[in-house]
């Protein structure tokens, strides 16, 4: 029964049908299912097939672009649920989270930030295509503690390095905690840039940022 419903969270984002993908989502809470097993037990193994399948060229953009509509169909339903579930906290730190310029990929880096906030973090999320002069401001107006910068293609990862080298250049490095992710993204590759941190998904962020405020973000 279970695995028959995970079977058609996935099938509903490889068809890209974002009204199934819906009633699957809410089907699945009122079944009892937590949110984050729905997310990644069902509907983001349906958006690894669609990647895969794109890569062999069975799959082309315009069927991306459906199933995108369909995951973002199925976190509307499970996005305001995973944060109720966090409930009222005092707030555990500040975090300014975005994709690296050039890039458009949201559902993940919007993942990160939804159960950031589920645990009491205050997330700025300043979305997609972000220019690094953008983060440094926003570091500054918020005082965040954090920054996250999501990547998912292979050429938009190396924007995380400019905004970490602009970071250092506004004389903040000091004073934030920098945290990279993204599918292609590694914990080599978060060293190699000098990022406190590679989140390898959203749950392992989570346990990050809150590691690194336990470090106390302000001694570096
Ligand atoms: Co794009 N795309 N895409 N795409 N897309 C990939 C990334 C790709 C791997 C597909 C493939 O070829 N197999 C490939 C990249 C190849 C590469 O660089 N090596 C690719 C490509 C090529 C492209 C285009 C160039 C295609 C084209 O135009 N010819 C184009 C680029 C557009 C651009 O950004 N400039 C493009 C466009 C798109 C759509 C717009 C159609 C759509 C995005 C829609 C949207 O976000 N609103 C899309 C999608 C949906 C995908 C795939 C299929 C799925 C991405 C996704 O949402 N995954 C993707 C294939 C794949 O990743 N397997 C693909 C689900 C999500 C929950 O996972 O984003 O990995 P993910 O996030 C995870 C972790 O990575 C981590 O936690 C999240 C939750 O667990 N994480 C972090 C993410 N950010 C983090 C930050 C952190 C910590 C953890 O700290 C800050």
């Amino acid at each position: 029964m279970r695995d028959e419903a995970l079977r058609a969270m996935q099938a509903s984002i490889v068809n890209g049908a974002p009204e199934t993908a819906a009633v699957l989502a809410q089907d699945a809470l009122t079944a009892g299912f937590e949110p984050l097993d729905a997310i990644n037990l069902g509907f983001v193994p349906g958006m690894h097939a669609v990647g895969e399948q794109f890569a062999q060229h069975t799959l082309f953009l315009p069927d991306m672009m459906a199933s995108a509509e369909a995951m973002r169909a199925a976190m509307q339903v499970l996005e305001p649920e995973l944060r109720k579930r966090g409930g009222e906290r005092p707030n555990a730190g500040t975090v300014v989270l975005g994709t690296t310029k050039g890039d458009i990929h949201e559902i993940g880096k919007t993942l990160v930030g939804t159960l950031l906030t589920a645990h009491g973090f205050k997330v700025h999320d300043l979305g997609v295509d972000v220019a690094s002069d953008v983060f440094v401001a926003n570091i500054l107006k918020t005082g965040a503690d954090v920054v996250g910068i999501s990547a998912l293609l292979t050429t938009t990862m190396r924007g995380q390095k400019s905004v970490i080298e602009a970071i250092e250049r506004a004389g903040l490095r000091a004073r934030v905690k920098v945290i990279v992710g993204g599918a292609p993204v590694s914990r080599r590759w978060a060293e190699e840039i000098g990022a406190d941190g590679y989140g390898q998904d959203a749950a392992s962020a989570v346990e990050l940022v809150k590691g690194l405020m336990h470090q106390g973000v302000h001694a570096g």
